[in-house]
């Protein structure tokens, strides 16, 4: 009976531990300036990130990246893009557009 406790109480913390985060960035541009907005985004460490990415800007495709969580995706002008991962370490990780270094870049903290 105590084992069943014991058991039940993990099921049941590991479950709220592991959550789906869904975020919705948006590519925003003025005076030739790009960056994704919002630009610092937040989950907690064990989380199923899934990201929407809008693009609607005059200067056409932009890339989404954040290199500690091999996310890497272009974003043509127009169209959705959704990309996932498992946030499985904790800290503050860079988010940029791959594609034109000028961008203004986001960040991503992962709490624990
Ligand atoms: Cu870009």
């Amino acid at each position: 009976m105590k084992f069943a406790f014991a058991s039940l109480c993990l099921l049941i913390s590991l479950s709220a531990l592991a959550e789906k985060r869904s975020i919705t960035l948006v590519n925003y541009e003025t005076d030739g300036v790009k960056q994704w907005l919002p630009g610092t985004i937040m989950a907690k460490k064990g989380d199923d990130v899934e990201i929407t990415l809008v693009n609607n800007v005059p200067s056409g495709i932009h890339g989404f990246q954040i290199p500690a969580f091999n996310v890497k995706k272009d974003v043509m002008k127009g169209k959705r893009e959704v990309v996932t991962f498992k946030a499985d370490k904790e800290g503050l990780f860079e988010m940029k557009c791959h594609l034109h270094p000028a961008h203004v870049g986001g960040q991503l903290l992962i709490l624990p």
